[in-house]
């Protein structure tokens, strides 16, 4: 069986990991821009201030994207290049270059998804108490607004909130992304109740305002398990554990972030750490937060747990796993059942909308960049998202992280993720050998799987 007629093949970035410019035409300062460059914060103490300079180079990059024959590319939008503030007076500047990015992408015949929010928080309102006050989803819905009203008549896809796990459960329960806190579960639950609640009034937004029929999506990740053995006990175990809020806790749980938008209601297990805790939403604001969404988006990189676990090592490894250069284990099965359980579960076709590893890269004597197992690792995990449709689940697209090497957050630029090399000294791009692979893959539709 072969992938979807209307199957996208893309490739994802974020605005914050390739943009630069970070103090040009009138941007105002994300947490980003605030807190990575002290404190050993970030891989030595590295910036996105200058990150790929796509800010400028945007015509040479869609022009790679063309060569690639990418079909779909996800980009996000840095609130506070629109709307320097956070909220208020809009920097026409700033949103002219994501309007000026659509149309440049349509004319190279690459379908635009955009996403909303990819962690760059506005400084002014994190100075206001952020995702912990209140009003954040009325400001994250007068963004929301801005932007689609400037690119709703072009752009068709949309995404909400990257990785919501992250946002609460990297920057402000582990610290170890910006604003690089570490809160209470009772201000994290109010924190993720209002996170929720502005994806909702986004996608409502969305639904009643944009002026191409939208086709939208929320985009959260893991944690996902795969089954230690066949069994059906194996896969219910792999099944309940992929949407507890166990382990390393409800931020970055998937059933805490999906069930309220897909199933309109918190997990159990929550009510059972957190009693009352758990900030209850109105009717009005369950209205939005179930918005019907058009797919589900997920970032899939690894498994939490599988079939490997060994005495003395964590569930999901055993000596000399394989493990790419982040040191995340290579599980391709993970797109299986990831797949399988996601829609099970919230019956919406599934969209990759990140995929990918960091690798070793670097140029050789011939001038090229030979990164095999970025090749192999996606063939594997390509033909096991194509298991997931033989098996009955719609497919939507497939995303690669990244389409270029960029600013790996808290590791600076010691992580190349990318399908294009960037060397960080000039600036120059070279397609790697995924690139032309993947270029031959989209061509086929993915039959030279
Ligand atoms: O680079 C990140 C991206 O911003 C969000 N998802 C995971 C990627 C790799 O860590």
């Amino acid at each position: 069986m072969s992938f979807p007629k209307d199957f996208l093949w893309g490739a994802a970035t974020a605005a914050y990991q390739i943009e630069g410019a970070y103090d040009e035409d009138g941007r105002g300062p994300s947490i980003w821009d605030k807190y990575s460059a002290y404190h050993g914060n970030t891989r030595y103490n590295e910036t996105g201030h200058v990150a790929d300079d796509h800010y400028h180079r945007v015509d040479e990059d869609i022009a790679i994207m063309k060569e690639i024959g990418l079909k779909a590319y996800r980009f996000s939008i840095s609130w506070s290049r629109v709307i320097p503030e956070g909220v208020g007076k809009v920097n026409e500047t700033g949103l002219k270059f994501y309007s000026d990015l659509v149309d440049k992408l349509i004319a190279a015949g690459i379908e635009p998804i955009a996403t909303l929010y990819h962690w760059d928080y506005p400084y002014a309102l994190h100075r206001k108490g952020a995702w912990l006050n209140d009003e954040s989803s009325e400001w994250f819905l007068e963004y929301t607004k801005v932007v689609v009203d400037a690119l709703s008549d072009r752009v068709r896809y949309w995404a909400t909130i990257n990785e919501p796990q992250c946002v609460l459960g990297c920057g402000y329960w582990g610290g170890f992304h910006a604003p690089f806190q570490q809160a209470q579960p009772c201000d994290l639950l109010i924190m993720g109740k209002n996170v929720l609640l502005s994806h909702g009034k986004a996608a409502n937004y969305i639904r009643n305002h944009a002026k191409k029929t939208p086709i939208i999506g929320f985009t959260p990740i893991g944690p996902s398990y795969i089954p230690k053995d066949d069994s059906a006990e194996a896969i219910e175990e792999a099944r309940r554990k992929t949407f507890s809020t166990e382990g390393e806790g409800f931020t970055f749980s998937l059933s805490y972030w999906s069930d309220p938008v897909f199933l309109g209601k918190y997990p159990d297990e929550l009510y059972k750490d957190y009693g009352d805790m758990v900030p209850e939403f109105t009717d009005d604001e369950w209205k939005l937060v179930t918005e019907p969404l058009d797919y589900y988006g997920t970032n899939i990189y690894y498994s939490q747990g599988g079939p490997k676990g060994v005495e003395g090592y964590p569930e999901n490894r055993y000596q000399g796993a394989p493990e790419s250069h982040i040191g995340w284990i290579v599980a391709p099965e993970v797109m299986y059942w990831s797949a399988k359980f996601l829609y099970e579960r919230y019956g919406k076709p599934i969209m990759i909308t990140e995929n990918g590893m960091a690798e070793h890269d670097w140029i050789c004597l011939d001038g090229k960049v030979h990164d095999t197992y970025r090749i192999d690792y996606t063939h594997r995990y390509l033909k096991e998202f194509r298991r997931a449709a033989e098996d009955g689940v719609p497919l939507a697209g497939y995303l690669h992280w990244s389409f270029m090497d960029n600013y790996e957050w808290a590791e600076g630029y010691t992580q190349r993720f990318g399908l294009v090399y960037v060397d960080y000294k000039t600036l120059k791009r070279t397609i790697k050998d995924s690139g032309y692979w993947y270029r031959d893959v989209i061509a086929s539709n993915g039959e030279k799987l």
